[in-house]
């Protein structure tokens, strides 16, 4: 039972939840991450995006008269003043990516909310971009400005594929916002070139970071141009072959599996787990999903669905966040979900949902939407702070300032949001999803319309129109004033936290969603019954014993020092306790123990006084200052 999402242009957020999560993005962070594309920031890491791109135009313009150009090496993942010549590329091999990541959050934001201002400042940047494209169609400023001799000879490691999938995922976005053609022409010439070059009798390979493959089918969607299916379809049956083409074009040869990192061990029908760098991970997932959409291809299939229940029931921590180890940013072996050096990378959740997204629109099942809520309302928020100016990169579950500071295994947790990063790729994806929030929300066929995830909106579906008020983050309650213009089913998702829910017509349960026959114009209303919950995390999980988490609704709380003083370890909950609600807090019974002097003594149980432990959404902990914080408590 397939489906498609519904997509941005008929989709108006109405929603007191997400509005102001949306408008956040728009005020502050679309116009902040502006001002640091053009390293305008002062004290925040240069960015370098737009001199790259214009340096780079300097290129194109000379290579057209016929000028002879300067060569620089292309040897390494960052290159600064330090390091190389300063007309030469600067910042991190894919930086690139930034740029579209932001024009593709404006092209979203732009359709939720026209801004001429901001469209005319985007404009500008297309402009920078495309009088940087070289006339055989590549379009890549790390090589443009370094070494044309060398394009896709390092595909392992310099991410020319990668930026390319971020130059058509935003080069779509920013035409459906616009009506403006010039980017999504610019992706396609550069995509042009990638078919003409990868393939069947043409050069083998794949990117060593994926998303080529998501955006080729993008482009496929967006222009009906089989080439660009065939070409990402290449791009993911060719990984993992052998000889791996890694080993081909870098002169070697690998014993054994190898690869890992990129997902590239072994060819992607044979792979039943998450493994390797997270964001790569959840990407190629997501692009596997994509070609399954055009192919009933079952291997393909079950390879996805092993990687899925790999990642749900083994390798997904109750934020919602995936990769658990900073050595690779990568996914660590199964049930290793620690606490204090998680890795969590926003970009990884956010790959994760849209992973989510394709499997269930692939074969509806409640839990690929449970988990997008997880990543959505916890770790991807999390991300930034409350007033859109810092951002977190690692969403750690427990954190000790000293540590943070002290204790070189941990220094990859903050104890507070950064203002940006040298390595800027999660507040811009956090920008492209929270934009786009409404495409994660519906999908349809012919006789069904799925709600995954319930966000206020005017919606146009061909099955019908729906006026769908929202009050789900705070109470749990939906209503959906339908005007139908055929008879179909409404799906209604029963989120996985909510043991008691009422729907006001008669439903039908089936692989966790309500489905209720919808015959003409009419309002259903949903209530699903929001309470405060203690969580216990599988005793597999080394790192959860003797712990348990507080959730209400789709949010998982957590303890902070501001509210509860120092030494979290400290704080024991009571599993019988009563909640209160205490406007954006819970407060719970607990107590706290008095620390022991002595570091060895004969066992006995420590002295503790009552207290009341105050809880805090974890989505919102960290925007007050340095402080301790755990998501996981000892129980009683
Ligand atoms: O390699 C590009 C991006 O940089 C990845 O997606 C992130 O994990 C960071 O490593
Ligand atoms: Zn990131």
């Amino acid at each position: 039972m397939r489906t498609n999402h519904i997509s941005l242009e008929k989709i108006k957020i109405s929603d007191p939840f997400w509005n102001g999560v949306q408008e956040l993005v728009r005020r502050e962070v679309i116009p902040y991450q502006y001002e640091a594309l053009h390293d305008r920031i002062e004290g925040a890491e240069k960015s370098y995006c737009i001199e790259n791109f214009v340096k780079a135009g300097r290129v194109a313009a000379a290579l057209k008269r016929g000028d002879t150009v300067p060569v620089y090496p292309v040897d390494k993942w960052q290159y600064t003043d330090d390091n190389c010549d300063k007309n030469a590329f600067h910042g991190w091999v894919f930086q690139d990516s930034d740029v579209y990541k932001w024009l593709e959050a404006v092209g979203y934001s732009l359709i939720n909310h026209p801004d001429s201002e901001l469209e005319r400042k985007a404009k500008e940047v297309v402009g920078i971009i495309c009088a940087a494209q070289l006339e055989n169609g590549y379009l890549d400023t790390l090589y443009i400005i370094n070494d044309r001799s060398k394009v896709f000879t390092n595909l392992r490691d310099f991410h020319e594929l990668y930026c390319f999938g971020h130059l058509a995922e935003g080069a779509v976005s920013f035409y459906h916002a616009t009506g403006d053609r010039r980017l999504l022409d610019a992706a396609l010439r550069f995509a042009d070139l990638i078919c003409s070059t990868f393939g069947e009798g043409k050069k083998r390979g794949y990117g060593g970071h994926e998303i080529a493959e998501m955006a080729l089918v993008k482009l496929y969607e967006e222009t009906g141009e089989k080439r660009y299916l065939e070409t990402a379809a290449f791009f993911v049956n060719e990984r993992g072959q052998k000889p791996y083409w890694f080993d081909t074009e870098h002169g070697v040869v690998s014993k054994g599996e190898a690869y890992h990192y990129n997902q590239a061990h072994r060819p992607v029908r044979q792979q039943d787990e998450a493994v390797g760098h997270a964001v790569r991970g959840v990407y190629l997932y997501s692009g596997m999903a994509d070609i399954l959409r055009y192919s009933d291809d079952a291997e393909l299939y079950t390879a996805c669905k092993n990687i899925w229940e790999n990642i749900e029931n083994k390798k997904l921590y109750i934020t919602g966040g995936i990769g658990a180890t900073v050595d690779g940013e990568a996914f660590s072996f199964n049930y290793d979900l620690p606490n204090d050096l998680a890795y969590s990378e926003t970009c990884a959740a956010i790959g994760l949902v849209f992973f989510a997204r394709r499997m269930a629109e692939l074969s509806p099942d409640s839990r690929y939407g449970n988990v997008a809520e997880r990543a959505i309302y916890n770790t991807v928020l999390s991300g930034m702070s409350e007033d859109g100016k810092s951002f977190f990169y690692v969403n750690p579950l427990e954190v000790n300032p000293e540590a943070s500071h002290k204790d070189s295994r941990k220094r990859h947790i903050k104890s507070v949001r950064q203002k940006w990063f040298a390595c800027a790729c999660c507040p811009p994806n956090l920008a492209r999803l929270i934009s786009s929030i409404g495409e994660y929300a519906y999908s349809e066929n012919e006789s069904t319309v799925f709600v995954h995830q319930y966000v206020g909106s005017e919606v146009q579906t061909d099955n019908a129109d729906f006026s769908v008020k929202s009050d789900y983050a705070a109470s749990g309650r939906v209503s959906f004033d339908i005007s139908a213009k055929r008879p179909f089913a409404l799906a209604l998702r029963i989120p996985e936290w909510c043991g008691e829910y009422s729907i006001s017509q008669p439903f039908t349960l089936k692989d966790g969603y309500a489905y209720i026959e919808i015959t003409d114009c009419t309002t259903v209303t949903a209530e699903f019954k929001t309470e405060a919950k203690i969580i216990r995390c599988s005793n597999r999980v080394r790192a959860n014993i003797g712990k348990a988490a507080v959730t209400k609704g789709p949010f998982v709380y957590c303890a902070e020092s501001a509210d509860n003083g120092e030494n979290l370890q400290m704080l024991v909950l009571d599993s019988d306790t009563e909640f209160v609600q205490d406007g954006e807090f819970l407060i719970a019974d607990g107590w706290r123990e008095t620390p022991q002097n002595r570091l060895y003594s004969d066992y006995c149980e420590a002295d503790r006084t009552p207290c009341k432990i105050k809880l805090h959404p974890y989505y919102r902990w960290g925007n007050r200052g340095e402080n301790e914080m755990t998501v996981y408590l000892r129980t009683d």
